[in-house]
């Protein structure tokens, strides 16, 4: 694959805010359950057993963390919106991942991922507006742009975009699986990691 690379490693995974490593720069992954987090990392870091992938939604249940040679870190957060997730799961994973948002000194950037082909919902709109509201840097990113046909994604596109009130070009869409804007999106996150 042509394009910037960005080497990434498995460093560990945490239970809470406190069990991260220290980081200079960090960029989170957040978004649904079954959205494509896991893949998405995997596409950037160009490397298929990276994450851990899965068609059972709600698999990733800790924050995952992958570093950069020059120590920068990603990390894989536990998705949302899992309808067979017990309230007290759900109010447990809202209280670590606000405590994680509003506490991670080192976060650079939040990655929003949106499905491509339903997004957003009702609690990606919220969690949009969340993220907003506590003035945390927010990126959405669409998921999953192969499962869209061609004449229909300008539409989509427009519509995922009005729905997050941003504009159509503030969005990135992006597939694991075809590879398209990965490379576009991996340029970002280097950056943001202070890699590039
Ligand atoms: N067609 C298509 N399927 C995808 C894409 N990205 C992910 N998937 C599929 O979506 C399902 C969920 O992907 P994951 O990457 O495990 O999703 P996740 O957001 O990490 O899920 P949790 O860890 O459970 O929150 C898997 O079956 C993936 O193969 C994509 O770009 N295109
Ligand atoms: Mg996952």
């Amino acid at each position: 694959m042509a394009g910037p690379r960005l080497e990434l490693r498995f460093l560990t995974s945490a239970e809470r805010l406190d069990q991260l490593p220290s980081s200079p720069a960090e960029v989170a992954v957040i978004g649904r359950s079954n959205v494509g987090k896991s893949s998405l990392i995997n596409a950037v870091a160009n490397n298929r057993s990276l994450a851990r992938t899965s068609k059972t939604p709600g698999r990733t249940r800790l924050l995952n963390v992958f570093a950069t040679p020059g120590g920068g870190t990603l990390v894989d957060l536990p998705g949302y919106g899992y309808a067979k997730v017990s309230a007290t799961d759900r109010a447990a994973w809202q209280r670590r991942s606000e405590a994680y948002l509003t506490g991670r000194e080192a976060l650079r950037m939040v990655l929003l991922l949106v499905d491509g082909e339903v997004g957003p919902t009702a609690l990606d709109r919220e969690f949009l507006a969340w993220l907003r509201g506590h003035t945390l840097p927010v990126t959405v990113v669409a998921t999953k742009h192969d499962k869209v046909r061609s004449s229909k994604r300008d539409r989509r596109r427009r519509d995922l975009a009005a729905g997050c009130e941003l504009d159509p070009g503030e969005v990135v869409w992006v597939s694991a699986q075809t590879g398209v804007n990965i490379d576009r999106l991996r340029g970002k996150v280097a950056a943001w990691l202070g890699e590039a």
